[in-house]
């Protein structure tokens, strides 16, 4: 059993680390936070990377395991401290459905904000190109054919860490592409239902911080969030 909490590093704007926080929250896991200043280049250092070698966020430390990836890591506190198996199934085919979302979102969606919003911090980019907002749209049209079949959430009738992972980075996207409810209208659904969670203020005011910083840099004044709360 661990005797320590476990520590995430983290911030509020970034939607992988926002998806651990959530999974937490949900499970109700009482997590040691240490903010990491990504302004300053704090996630280079080479203490940092010692605990994560990509030089990324989020990252955890449990006893004398260092985690990175915000799958990994929330696929670990839920096996190792959720009271049940729903948020990441047992049953072999709901995991496998769980687990090509969870890829989907690590290949495909937050790829696609980082190609957006990578250039846009470092002023070489003000408006999203068509050819990526046409990409974005068809990664839409991917949840929304997950959503077809009548179901409530994204792998089926019960909520999954792929409905957190993939919550977070919507909320940023849909800011930079937006997402039109009578094309996507499932999709639009669920984004209401996970309106109810528990973790809806802390993910929307996340998201509304990085948006915020999104716009500074558009407009040519990149704003720095200070102070980065965390939000429990
Ligand atoms: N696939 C990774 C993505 C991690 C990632 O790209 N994190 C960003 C923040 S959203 C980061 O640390 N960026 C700082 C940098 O690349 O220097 C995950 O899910 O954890």
């Amino acid at each position: 059993m661990t005797l320590h909490r476990p520590t995430l590093f983290y911030v509020p704007l970034s939607p992988p680390a926002r998806a651990v926080m959530l999974t937490a929250k949900e499970i109700e896991l009482d997590l040691e936070v240490k903010l990491v200043d990504l302004f300053a280049l704090e996630q280079k250092s080479a203490s940092y990377r010692k605990i994560n070698p990509l030089g990324k966020i989020p990252a955890l430390i449990d006893d004398d395991i260092y985690i990175w990836d915000s799958h990994a890591i929330m696929i670990y506190i839920v096996e190792k401290f959720a009271e049940d198996d729903s948020l990441y199934p047992h049953d072999l085919i709901l995991r496998t459905k769980v687990n090509q979302m969870l890829f989907f979102e690590a290949t495909v969606l937050f790829q696609l904000l980082s190609d957006i919003v990578v250039p846009i911090y470092h002023q070489k980019m003000k408006e999203v190109p068509q050819s990526l907002t046409n990409s974005v749209k068809d990664a839409y049209d991917v949840i929304e054919t997950m959503l077809k079949s009548g179901q409530k959430y994204i792998c089926g009738e019960t909520l999954t860490i792929a409905d957190l992972s993939i919550w977070t980075t919507l909320l940023s996207l849909r800011f930079l592409v937006p997402i039109d409810s009578n094309k996507f209208l499932k999709l639009d659904n669920w984004l209401k239902l996970m309106k109810s969670r528990p973790t809806y203020d802390m993910n929307q005011s996340g998201a509304n911080q990085h948006y915020g910083f999104i716009r500074s840099c558009i407009e040519g004044k990149p704003v720095i969030p200070v102070p980065i709360t965390v939000q429990k």
